[in-house]
């Protein structure tokens, strides 16, 4: 058993969509847990920091005017692989590739406004989990 945690968002084009519970009950299904949760309208600075190692890809613009356009959930996840059965489920960062069933073939509008976040390796959801969390804000069961 590999148990991890990792960090999630349902961002802004989700939200305003109204697909939070369908995103957090198909987590739920595949047998993740949720630890940590909340919303939040996040500032520029905020989201520029988060995405920070993309700041000089063309998109970075977009994408933060984006992230910054609505609030968006973010979660902690966990569970066995918690990582990489979050990636599965999400599907992949362009809607159009996504496979059948993933939330982003479902819920995405694009490859910007592609309805969730999830951490691409344990290192990195150390990193986002303590960007947006305080330690007691997550609340583990292992
Ligand atoms: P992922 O979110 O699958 O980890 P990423 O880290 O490569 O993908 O990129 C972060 C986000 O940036 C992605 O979720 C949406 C946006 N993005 C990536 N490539 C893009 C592109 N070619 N055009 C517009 N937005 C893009
Ligand atoms: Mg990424």
């Amino acid at each position: 058993m590999k148990m991890e945690r990792t960090f999630s968002i349902i961002k802004p084009n989700a939200l305003l969509d109204n697909n939070i519970g369908n995103i957090i009950k198909r987590f739920e299904e595949e047998g993740l847990r949720i630890a940590a949760l909340k919303l939040a309208h996040l500032s520029k600075e905020k989201a520029e920091g988060f995405y920070i190692e993309h700041k000089d890809r063309p998109f970075f613009g977009e994408l933060v005017a984006f992230m910054t356009s609505a609030p968006v959930v973010l979660m902690c996840l966990e569970g066995e692989n918690a990582v990489e059965r979050n990636r599965e489920i999400m599907g992949a960062t362009n809607p159009a590739e996504a496979a059948e069933n993933t939330l982003r073939k479902l819920y995405a509008k694009s490859i910007g406004e592609n309805a969730v976040h999830g951490s691409d390796s344990l290192a990195s959801a150390e990193r986002e989990l303590a960007y947006f969390f305080e330690k007691d804000e997550i609340c583990p069961r292992f």
